[in-house]
């Protein structure tokens, strides 16, 4: 390992300061020619051939030489062979994260909008709306070094809490390689049906069908840059999640934690990727000090310590702020996937956050417990999208249909405004349809 790393340091009173956070921050994926046009191709080849497509690039890109897809397809008792083989420790662990997991969006899918309502007006006229589950939705779940079971609790789970009849994961194997916390992972969440597929192929296969698997109305999960490019192009004929980016976690210190432990919150999203980014704001320039210290003590350490080092070097930042208040502001102004608030009055500065993915309050909750058993869903907005979007939720997995059910008075009212508005707009079909149901 080579010398220490020296996280670049910010102070907000610096000139400047506010122009060089921003344009440090990450921005959303870009889109790559070259790997969208490549993806163009294999998505009209699995379009229009279906499953011999399938198999042609499964056989080119994960080396597995099957004659059908029914040989890709992994059965409910393997999936229960593979979480019944788990270690004991592994199996508990497994479980109750996904009992927490579960717990979690019962919750959210009564408190959070996710039911059918409705209201009479005087005349009887009804009104409302009538939520329903999606049929059908795929789960991509990457293959290699970014498998990762607590991610398919994630996808999965409140899919089947919303009522999804159907949920089909796609998981490449490369040579064959299957991961048995993955499908035991597939299996407790209650996965329907998993076929060992990847890539942008995956994608077209479960977004428009193929002669062995059904086609999806919304396809969610990460992946890398082939089925982000393939999952923006299937979108329109099914929905999509989002595209995540690399991991991010702010963290709003007032300096009343342990240096250590916001060395390694730190480092827990460093890990995932060397485009990944840890940023610390505090007002306490000694304790900054101290997680530098800490950082470099802690290093060495990490298995993962290249990719650590990297992301650290690249793209973290230790920044001074005046007091937590400032800090506050400008943890809106990034808008992070994982906010921590390490303070003795967490609550207190959470009040003050407006834009977050996930907000992690006091210095017991570290961020590494929402990302597998805490209960909130780790997928969440990356590259300041929690301006705008939320967490996957239940609500992910449900729509709704406007209800409008207009009574004999009702008809005469809205009859003479709909038919005043339709002339209007010079649709006479639109006011006579009005104007016959009034009474003479
Ligand atoms: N922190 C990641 C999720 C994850 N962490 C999976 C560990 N495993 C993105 O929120
Ligand atoms: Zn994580």
């Amino acid at each position: 390992m080579s010398a220490d790393v020296k996280v670049k340091r910010l102070n907000s009173k610096d000139a400047g300061f506010k122009e060089t956070l921003l344009s440090s921050l990450s921005l959303p994926m870009a889109d790559d020619e070259a790997i969208d046009a490549a993806v163009v191709k294999i998505l009209a080849q699995v379009k229009a051939k279906g499953d011999a497509a399938v198999l042609d690039f499964t056989k080119q890109f994960d080396r597995l030489n099957v004659s059908s897809v029914n040989e890709l397809e992994i059965s409910q008792e393997e999936l229960k062979k593979a979480y019944e083989g788990l270690a004991v420790e592994q199996k508990n662990a497994l479980d109750v994260a996904a009992q927490r997991v579960r717990a979690y969006h019962e919750k959210q899918k009564i408190e959070a909008g996710c039911h059918s309502w409705e209201y009479e007006e005087a005349d009887g006229t009804r009104l409302g709306q009538k939520v329903t589950a999606l049929d059908r939705v795929g789960i991509y779940v990457p293959g290699g070094k970014a498998a990762y079971p607590s991610s398919v609790l994630m996808n999965a789970i409140p899919a089947k809490v919303a009522g999804v009849r159907d949920v089909i994961m796609v998981v490449p194997t490369p040579d064959g390689a299957r991961n048995s916390l993955v499908l035991a992972a597939a299996y407790l969440s209650g996965v329907d049906r998993v076929f060992t597929i990847g890539g942008a192929q995956a994608v077209g296969a479960i977004a428009y069908g193929t002669q062995t698997i059904p086609p999806v109305d919304k396809i969610v999960g990460p992946g890398n840059a082939y089925v982000a490019a393939a999952k923006r192009r299937v979108f329109g004929a099914v929905g999509i999640d989002m595209i995540a980016g690399p991991s991010e976690i702010l963290v709003l210190c007032d300096g009343s934690s342990n240096p250590d432990w916001i060395a390694m919150d730190l480092f827990s999203q460093a890990e995932h990727d060397e485009l990944a980014q840890s940023i610390l704001l505090c007002p306490d320039e000694k304790f900054i000090e101290q997680v530098q210290t800490s950082i470099n003590k802690l290093l060495p350490e990490m298995p993962r310590k290249k990719v650590i080092e990297t992301s650290l070097t690249n793209r973290a930042l230790l920044i001074q702020v005046k007091n937590m208040g400032e800090a506050c502001e400008i943890a809106n102004a990034i808008a992070a996937e994982h906010l921590e608030i390490c303070a003795t009055e967490p609550r207190k500065w959470a009040e003050l956050i407006r834009h977050a993915g996930a907000i992690f309050m006091g210095n017991y909750t570290s961020e590494s417990l929402g990302d597998y058993c805490a209960g909130p869903n780790h997928v969440l907005p990356t590259a300041r999208t929690a301006r705008f979007s939320s967490p996957l939720g239940v609500y992910d997995f449900i729509k709704r249909s406007s209800m409008i059910e207009v009574s004999e008075a009702g008809a005469q009212t809205l009859g003479a405004i709909a038919s005043t508005l339709a002339h209007g707009e010079g649709l006479t079909a639109h006011a006579r349809a009005a104007e016959m149901r009034l009474k003479k």
